[in-house]
């Protein structure tokens, strides 16, 4: 989570060698693919490619075609076990990256887990994200990143939903887009990469036509990409750096919905290179976002019964070191100051943590200062430990509750595993509603 180093110059390298007017699909060329390959060992090293939380990463290296067999068997054989073990706990969008995963391509063993058998089960955890909604004020039991990464697997998965249904919850002035009445990049570029799949499937013939859903889809996309592009940073990011990769992927697959001036992938690119070479991508679940889309890749590339594309030596994974997450070894101590705030009361305490130290450290050493105010919990996921109780209050999805995580005031953009503080940090976690 710390890195003791980084990737200095990579990205710049990267960045100034691409010849820029040969570009127009925006992918890193192949000459400079082996600067990828410590964020790749990042993905199949790090303590998260574990269980389920192998399966994003498993995606993401299948559509880039950057595994050999043997690699890929490992990440499969973990991702089977978790689905084996852990079904009926699964979310459903953790399911859904399950089948994604494993039905991007056809291995060389061909299929070793039965689809239609997970496809139904998705369908029911679909079922049941929309009963949640209809019991909890529109709240579903995860949130609408997963529903459309659920829509995007029923779709390419030939899963039962109705399109009719579908198109109605992805209306894109649902709440459940916004988080503190900020639009969600992430969010809506997922929405986007399933409506589209669901346009093809009518479009195609797959499924017959009724021009009223393909309307609302059409005016749906187009409200979506607005709404994204408008999230559009002055370097060229979407949302945030950890949004880009996806939106990137949406955009590619709705150029019909901008015109051309108003979205310079290049300079996006660039950016996220650069961003890259300053180590901001040193967690497995961001890296294997932000992949595909450095490829030219989406996630509508996912298709079952395409054959796998194995690395033919573009990548040299397993003699590189990956993006070191061991924590900077530092005698010198900081402190900081760190709050738990709940409506109008707040606790404080200064704490000293090593330096180099993140928010997590700063927690767990409140915690022994004094556990009754400053006693917490975390769940592992898949961007890492995630705060879900503090002095016993539990975050809440029917809610819409949840700990924020700021800084001087400032939301935070990474988890409490990630962000290291600064010597008078004021650091805090504050029971809201998103
Ligand atoms: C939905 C969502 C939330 C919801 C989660 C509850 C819900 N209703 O589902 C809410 C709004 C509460 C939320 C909170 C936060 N989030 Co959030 N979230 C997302 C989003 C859009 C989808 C996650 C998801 O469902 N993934 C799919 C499932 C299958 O994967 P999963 O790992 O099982 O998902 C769970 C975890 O991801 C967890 N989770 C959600 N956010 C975060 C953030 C961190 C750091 C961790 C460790 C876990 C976590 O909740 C998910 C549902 O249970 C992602 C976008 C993305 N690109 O992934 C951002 C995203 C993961 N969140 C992010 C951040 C920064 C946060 C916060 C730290 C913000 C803050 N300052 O408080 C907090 C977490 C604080 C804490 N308590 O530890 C960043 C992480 C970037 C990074 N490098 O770490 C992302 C990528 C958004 C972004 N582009 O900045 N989030
Ligand atoms: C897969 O599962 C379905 C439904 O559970 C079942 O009908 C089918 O026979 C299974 N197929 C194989 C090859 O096991
Ligand atoms: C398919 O889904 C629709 C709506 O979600 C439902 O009404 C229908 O019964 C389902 N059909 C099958 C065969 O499961
Ligand atoms: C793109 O440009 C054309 C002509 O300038 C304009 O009519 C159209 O509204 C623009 N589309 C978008 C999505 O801005
Ligand atoms: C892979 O690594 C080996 C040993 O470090 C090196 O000799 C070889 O040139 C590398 N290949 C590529 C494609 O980077
Ligand atoms: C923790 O804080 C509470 C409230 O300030 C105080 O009553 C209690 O004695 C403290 N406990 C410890 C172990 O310091
Ligand atoms: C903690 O906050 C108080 C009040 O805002 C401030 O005076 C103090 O300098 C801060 N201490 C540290 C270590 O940040």
């Amino acid at each position: 989570m710390r890195q003791s180093h980084q990737l200095p110059l990579v990205g710049l390298l990267l960045f100034s060698l691409i010849p820029r007017q040969q570009c127009e699909i925006c992918e890193v060329s192949k000459e400079y693919y082996t600067a990828l390959n410590p964020l790749i060992s990042t993905m199949i090293n790090s303590k998260y490619t574990k269980g389920i939380h192998a399966a994003n990463v498993l995606l993401s290296l299948r559509l880039g075609g950057i595994l050999n067999p043997n690699q890929e068997q490992q990440l499969i054989q973990q991702i089977n076990t978790a689905v084996e073990n852990k079904k009926p706990s699964l979310t459903s969008g953790q399911l859904t990256l399950a089948i994604l995963a494993l039905g991007a391509c056809k291995g060389p063993d061909g299929i070793s887990i039965n689809y239609s058998e997970l496809v139904g089960d998705l369908e029911n955890k679909f079922q049941a994200e929309i009963k949640n909604m209809e019991d909890h004020d529109g709240n579903p039991l995860t949130n609408y990143y997963q529903l459309s990464l659920d829509i995007l697997a029923l779709c390419l998965f030939s899963g039962n939903y109705s399109i009719t249904e579908v198109t109605k919850i992805l209306d894109p002035e649902s709440k459940n887009y916004y988080f503190h009445e900020q639009f969600s990049v992430d969010t809506g570029a997922m929405a986007v990469l399933a409506l589209t799949c669901v346009k093809r499937s009518i479009t195609s013939g797959q499924n017959k036509i009724d021009t009223t859903d393909l309307e609302n889809i059409d005016n749906h996309v187009e409200s979506l990409i607005a709404k994204i592009l408008s999230q559009k940073t002055e370097n060229g990011l979407l949302g945030n750096i950890y949004s880009t990769g996806e939106a990137m992927q949406a955009l590619f697959v709705s150029s019909d919905y901008y015109n051309k001036s108003q979205w310079v992938c290049q300079k996006t690119r660039d950016t996220v290179l650069t961003e890259i070479s300053q180590g901001a991508f040193h967690m497995p679940t961001a890296t294997a976002q932000i992949l595909p889309a450095l490829m030219g890749k989406t996630y509508l590339d996912v298709n079952k019964d395409s054959s796998c594309v194995y690395d033919s030596g573009n990548f040299n994974i397993s003699t590189q070191d990956p993006i070191s997450v061991t924590p900077a070894v530092s005698a010198s101590q900081i402190k900081v100051n760190y709050s738990v705030v709940i409506n109008n009361a707040k606790d404080r305490i200064v704490v000293s943590v090593a330096d180099g130290s993140v928010f997590l450290d700063v927690m767990e050493q409140a915690q022994k200062e004094n556990a009754t105010l400053f006693s917490f919990t975390v769940e592992e996921s898949s961007w890492g430990p995630y705060i879900t109780t503090v002095q016993g209050i539990k975050a809440n999805n029917n809610d819409r509750t949840y700990w924020e995580l700021l800084s001087n005031g400032e939301h935070l953009s990474q988890g409490v595993g990630s962000y290291v503080v600064h010597a008078g940090d004021d650091l805090e976690v504050r029971w809201s509603t998103y």
